[in-house]
């Protein structure tokens, strides 16, 4: 494998050619279709470029048996991953064996078209427990698979039409063809492909240093942008991180390229699923890491791989790849030295510092200064910009209880006071403004109320997304429409729930708007807390009952849990500064 200039073996592609192009387009016409999700774009763009190379289409029901039992094809190559069109019982009511079906993106595009040959129902658990070795859906892959995908899987051979249109960062989007034939008209014969989730700090830079030194090899940052870890700084940043450290490598002996891959966290085997993936490419060499493909933490806080399984893996596949796999060291700081050592390395009694991906992620959170022996200052400066302190992150405070409760007051309360305060702009979504702008034909069915907090969600969650503050003042009385709206939020910023926990006697008697007294003579069906039911939160950050407090006291308590809890920035002390006049 060393000086080997075989760039990845046979390579597949499912594009038709050009004189065929237009038939296909017809068929599509006629064809039942199928929109894919935003998941089945990646998969199927790596499908149809030949980075899933042997496959030639979704798998059939054999393979995948065959892929989930031994990591193999029917035939005995070796593919660790199952991957396959999912589909609803629905659309599956539309479709028979032998039919051609196309596929198209979500706006509409044709980007493929499908001959089925198997259609089934999998046992999902089944599929969980051999690919992942667990059915904990605290394991990304397995909640994506459990809770997320559909539930009947599509075989079948592909014939791409369209390739998926991307917009961003396109100077680094080569396809499998493409790497190698740039691997082969720059003569780079040793190439190593690095994957990675995460911004890339200083021991990187030195782990992959040493790694191309030893090898004689040129360097990919071949980073995954598809689906990856829930809450990973998002690609857009790490890239823009990328090209700041670019130049730290000796010109001309490094680059960035971008895998449109969706991860499944799944540790050893999607090692080498990714291994298969880097010699599609045309990579010849391939860094496998400490707990690489690493899922997190499991619902007992206990690791579900062990932190070199993965390695220990795809080295014993080794001779059946055509791309040489490299452990890569685990390097630490060793401040007294001021230098960066392998474990092995470390004297007795020394210790080595390391910062992970969540710690860093804290530090930034806090506002707290980054050590300089960890990163480099100009990623420092872009994590920092995209990566706000807590006090700067976009947040949605979501006030929910009765009607009467006192929410709608003490949400405008607390509204005026954080315009005083300053800092983030705010944007107030109170029950009645919402039903009136935004759901007026809805009713108060529990369907409908459902649709209403989750459009107040949608629109809370744009709000956060840019950096504001939308403060909602519904009634929201479903727990589960409120997990909903917490996720939504959670994605894109900080959620708060504040139960204004007013008991409904006191509600009753306030009866502002005179609808309690309406709602008892049955002149109101479907009233919260008389003939529709309201669930409490069980745990939320905040429980306030306005009729203990007065109003001014009660928005003080808001501010005060915000500024405690670093989402609200404190004042800065007076300026010391005297002015010369
Ligand atoms: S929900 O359940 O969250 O969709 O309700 P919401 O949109 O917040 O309700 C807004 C106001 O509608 C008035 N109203 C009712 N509330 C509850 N049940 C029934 N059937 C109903 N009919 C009208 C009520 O006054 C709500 O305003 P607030 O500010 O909560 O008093």
């Amino acid at each position: 494998m060393e000086n080997s200039s075989a760039h990845g073996g046979s390579l597949i592609n499912l594009y038709v050619e050009d004189d065929l192009l237009q038939a296909e387009k017809e068929k599509a016409k006629s064809n039942v279709s199928w929109d894919l999700t935003p998941r089945q774009m990646f998969d199927i763009e790596l499908l149809l470029n030949g980075a899933f190379s042997p496959l030639t289409g979704y798998l059939s029901e054999a393979d995948y048996n065959s892929v989930i039992e031994n990591m193999r094809l029917a035939d005995g190559t070796l593919w660790p991953m199952p991957i396959n069109l999912d589909i609803t019982a629905a659309f599956r009511e539309k479709i028979n064996l032998s039919d051609e079906i196309t596929l198209r993106d979500p706006e509409g595009v044709v980007i493929a078209n499908l001959t089925v040959t198997d259609i089934w129902t999998p046992d999902k658990e089944q599929e969980a427990e051999k690919v992942f070795g667990t059915t904990d859906t605290t394991h990304p892959g397995v909640h994506t698979l459990l809770n997320e995908n559909n539930p009947i899987y599509v075989g079948g051979r592909l014939t791409g039409v369209t390739p998926p249109l991307h917009y961003d960062f396109r100077q680094y989007r080569r396809s499998p063809s493409e790497l190698r034939q740039h691997f082969a008209d720059e003569d780079i014969n040793n190439v190593i492909a690095f994957q990675t989730r995460n911004p890339i700090h200083k021991a990187h830079v030195i782990m992959m240093k040493r790694l191309m030194a030893k090898h004689q090899a040129n360097l990919v940052i071949h980073t995954a942008v598809g689906i990856t870890k829930p809450g990973d700084i998002d690609h857009f940043c790490r890239v823009r991180c990328y090209e700041k450290i670019i130049n730290k490598f000796p010109q001309g002996t490094a680059e960035i390229d971008l895998l449109p891959l969706a991860m499944r966290m799944g540790g050893p085997r999607e090692a080498v699923w990714q291994s298969i993936i880097r010699q599609n490419y045309g990579f010849t060499h391939f860094i496998v890491g400490r707990d690489h493909a690493g899922p997190g933490r499991n619902n007992n806080g206990g690791l579900f791989y062990g932190p070199t399984e993965a390695q220990e893996l795809v080295s014993s596949l080794q001779d059946e790849l055509n791309i040489q796999i490299l452990k890569a060291p685990f390097l630490r700081y060793v401040k007294d030295r001021g230098e960066f050592c392998e474990e092995h390395e470390l004297m007795s009694g020394e210790a080595g510092l390391y910062i992970s991906g969540a710690d860093l992620k804290e530090l930034l959170c806090k506002g707290e200064k980054v050590p300089d022996w960890f990163a480099f200052p100009e990623v420092i400066e872009e994590l920092n910009h995209t990566l706000p302190p807590r006090s700067r992150q976009g947040i949605t405070l979501f006030f929910t209880g009765l009607s009467g409760s006192g929410k709608s007051t003490l949400a405008n309360g607390v509204m005026v006071k954080l315009r005083e305060l300053g800092g983030r702009k705010v944007s107030l979504l109170d029950g009645d403004i919402v039903r009136k702008n935004l759901s007026s034909e809805l009713t108060f069915s529990v369907e409908h109320r459902n649709l209403n907090i989750e459009r107040i969600g949608y629109v809370a969650s744009e709000i956060t997304r840019n950096g504001g503050a939308a403060i909602c003042a519904p009634i929201a009385p479903f727990e589960k429409t409120r997990e909903t709206v917490r996720k939504m939020i959670e994605d894109v910023g900080v959620f708060v729930e504040i139960h204004v926990s007013t008991p409904i006697e006191v509600c009753e008697a306030r009866d502002r708007k005179g609808f309690y007294a309406m709602a008892r003579a049955g002149k109101i069906k479907d009233f919260t807390g008389i003939d529709s039911p309201y669930e409490a939160p069980k745990n939320p950050q905040l429980r306030i009952d306005t009729s203990q407090h007065e109003m001014s006291e009660a928005v003080d308590i808001v501010i005060d849990m915000l500024l405690e809890t670093g989402l609200l920035a404190k004042p800065q002390p007076e300026s010391k500064i005297e002015y010369e006049i």
